[in-house]
């Protein structure tokens, strides 16, 4: 079972899209371990977005995500961080195919409604970063077995 990081940016909450663009990665299947509403500070924007540093939009990328809150989620299931990926689309919404969330929800790089970890490594040190341990929750639903097989 593997576990991925998800961020509804702060132009999802304001365009009130939080329920849908979880409803989405739900419906495909997979399980809510964690959730919760936070204001980033300036401090975790910049060390979430550590490996961005040098790029020339470093310092937008901290305003933006620091602008509004965001809900923050740990999302399992088999290959959590690739099929969680491909339901996000593409970062530049531009190239993200319809049926993905920035594909038929944005329209521009800067906000683009959702962030989701790009590796399996990536995923636990971003899944760290925002949660202890306690506020992830280990459990099965009755439907998995509909879901993965056994
Ligand atoms: P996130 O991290 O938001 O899920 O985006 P991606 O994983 O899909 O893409 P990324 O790390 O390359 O970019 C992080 C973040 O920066 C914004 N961005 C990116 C931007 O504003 N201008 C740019 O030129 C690039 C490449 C969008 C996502």
């Amino acid at each position: 079972m593997e576990r991925t990081l998800i961020i509804v940016k702060p132009d999802g909450v304001q365009r009130g899209l939080i329920g849908r663009v979880i409803s989405r990665i739900e419906e495909r299947g997979l399980r809510v371990a964690g959730l919760k509403m936070i204001q980033v500070s300036r401090e975790l924007a910049e060390q979430h977005y550590g490996e961005h540093r040098e790029k020339p939009f470093f310092g937008e990328l901290v305003s933006f995500i620091t602008s509004s809150p965001v809900v923050v989620g740990v999302v399992e299931g088999p290959s959590a961080v690739s099929v969680t990926r491909s339901l996000v689309g593409a970062t530049n919404p531009v190239d993200a195919t319809a049926g993905t969330i920035r594909g038929d929800f944005a329209l521009t790089i800067g906000q683009n409604i959702i962030h989701a970890s790009d590796a399996v490594d990536t995923a636990k040190r971003e899944i760290s970063l925002f949660f202890d341990e306690d506020e992830i929750c280990g459990y099965t639903r009755d439907v998995d077995r509909w879901i993965v097989e056994s």
